[in-house]
C-alpha cells in the first residue's frame, strides 16, 4: 500500500490531518516541522508546499496541501472507513457543503473578528457575509446531530469540529450550547483522544 506521511506541526492546523489519520486507521509516519525554527519556508519544504504551511499530506506520490482538502481526500481514498458520503449519494451535496464551509466561512468570519480590519468589508464583498450568520447557520447545523451529517460522523465533522474546538479554547466564538454539546460529543472519540495525546507528547518532547 503507498506510504502517508503527514508534514506535522504541533499543536497546529495539521492536528485536523492528525485527527482524520486516526480516525481513518491506517499506517502513517510524521514528519515534523518546527515553526519557530522556519522551517516550514525551507527550500526541501517549499518543494512540498510552496505556500509554507502546514498540513501537507504525501500519499505514495501524490502530494495533497489544504487541510479539508487532505480530509476529503482520504475520506474518499479509504471509504471502508466509513468518513466519506461517496460520489452517487444525494447527502454527498451537503457533505462538500460543510467541508467548504469550514475554511472557506467559519475559519475567515472568525479570524476578521480576532484581527479586525481598518475599515469594514462590506458584507457582499466578503464570501462568508458575516460573523453571526455564520455563527446561527453552524450552530443550527450541530443542535440535533449529533453529527453534521445525522448518524453518521465524516471528514466534515473533523473539519468543522477542529475549527469549534479550536475557537472555543482560543475564545474567538460565542459562548453556544449547540457548540459545546457538539465539541463535546467529539471529544469522546477515541481517534481524536489519541490524536490529542500524541500530539501533546510531541509538544512536550
Ligand atoms: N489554509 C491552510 C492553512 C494552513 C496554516 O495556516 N498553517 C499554519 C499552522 S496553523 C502554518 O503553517 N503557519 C506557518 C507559517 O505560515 O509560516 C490549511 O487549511 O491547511
Amino acid at each position: 500500500m503507498a506510504k502517508l506521511t503527514l508534514y506535522h506541526a504541533a499543536p497546529s492546523r495539521s492536528s485536523i490531518v492528525r485527527w482524520m489519520l486516526e480516525e481513518v486507521g491506517e499506517p502513517y509516519d510524521i514528519h515534523l516541522l518546527h515553526l519557530s525554527k522556519s522551517e516550514q519556508h525551507s527550500p526541501d519544504y517549499l518543494a512540498i508546499n510552496p505556500m509554507g504551511k502546514v498540513p501537507a499530506l504525501k500519499h505514495g506520490d501524490v502530494v495533497i496541501t489544504e487541510a479539508a482538502a487532505i480530509c476529503t481526500y482520504l475520506a474518499d481514498a479509504f471509504p471502508q472507513a466509513g468518513l466519506n458520503v461517496p460520489i452517487g449519494d444525494p447527502r454527498r451535496g451537503v457533505y462538500l457543503k460543510w467541508l467548504f464551509f469550514g475554511p472557506g466561512c467559519i475559519e475567515p468570519a472568525m479570524l476578521d473578528r480576532a484581527f479586525p480590519r481598518k475599515e469594514e468589508a462590506r458584507r457582499a464583498a466578503l464570501g462568508y457575509g458575516d460573523f453571526d450568520t455564520v455563527m446561527n447557520v453552524t450552530a443550527n447545523a450541530v443542535a440535533n446531530g449529533p453529527y453534521l451529517m445525522g448518524e453518521q460522523f465524516c471528514a466534515a465533522d473533523v473539519v468543522v469540529g477542529s475549527t469549534l474546538r479550536w475557537g472555543m479554547l482560543f475564545k474567538l466564538l460565542p459562548e453556544r450550547p449547540e457548540f459545546s454539546a457538539y465539541v463535546g460529543r467529539l471529544s469522546k472519540r477515541p481517534a481524536l483522544q489519541r490524536a490529542t495525546k500524541k500530539d501533546e507528547e510531541l509538544a512536550a518532547a
